[in-house]
């Protein structure tokens, strides 16, 4: 029997494209089920009902919640172009560098608003740097090697979001001149087949982050 995989998420969210790209990577066929996070159905409540929040992958109807947990269940279950490297250390390693994007890397690069903060941007440019030093140290294509990996997907947000976020404030310093290495992987991961169709469109994003700095309709 074919499995039954549904997606529950929102065009614009950087933690739902992970999981369609995982899934893309693997080939996987699957329903995509958006949802209107001001009014959320009761299939999110029932399936999340600690976080509430997309995405959420339902196999065979089972739920699975949290971006980063969907990926690698993703990858423990089909086979094919591996996601997470097969070596324990280096699992770990991609583990550990997926975790500081979330928990240090995004937050912190989120912290820089519209206002030119300079303490906030040399902060978001010191946690950059950890990743732009990661690449040159590889000297690969991309984190996971030569084929996206998991660090590559849970980073998403860099890689393509992130440049929008700072056209809508009008602030610049994620740049190739400051972090050749990380703007050249950015390109190659948004352009890459398993990544550009998962992808909200640039000028939905750049609305929705124009109004979220209070710029909208040349304001
Ligand atoms: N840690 C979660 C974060 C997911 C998340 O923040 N999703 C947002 C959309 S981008 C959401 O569902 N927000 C609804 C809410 O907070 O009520 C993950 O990695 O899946």
């Amino acid at each position: 029997m074919a499995d039954a995989v549904k997606l529950y998420g929102t065009v614009l969210s950087a933690y739902v494209s992970r999981a369609k790209i995982a899934l893309n990577i693997k080939g996987i066929k699957y329903e995509n089920l958006e949802e209107d996070l001001s009014n959320k159905s009761a299939d999110l409540l029932k399936y999340n009902p600690v976080f509430k929040k997309v995405p959420v992958l339902l196999h065979n109807g089972k739920p699975i919640s949290e971006s980063l947990v969907i990926v690698e269940y993703i990858d423990d279950v089909w086979k094919g172009v591996p996601i997470l490297p097969q070596d324990p250390y280096e699992r770990a390693i991609a583990r550990f560098l997926a975790k500081f994007i979330d928990e240090k890397c995004i937050p912190v690069i989120k912290a820089v608003g519209s206002n030119g903060d300079e303490k906030a941007i040399a902060e978001a440019c010191e946690q950059l740097q950890i990743l732009e030093n990661q690449l040159k140290i590889k000297g690969t294509k991309f984190f996971g090697g030569d084929s996206i990996g998991l660090v590559d997907i849970a980073a998403d947000f860099i890689a393509y979001w992130h440049a929008i976020r700072e056209e809508a404030a009008g602030i610049k310093f994620f740049t190739e001149d400051k972090f050749p290495k990380l703007t050249k992987w950015a390109d190659d991961f948004v352009n890459s087949e398993a990544v550009k169709n998962t992808l909200p469109p640039r000028e939905q994003m750049l609305a929705f982050y124009l109004k979220f700095f209070g710029k909208a309709n040349g304001m």
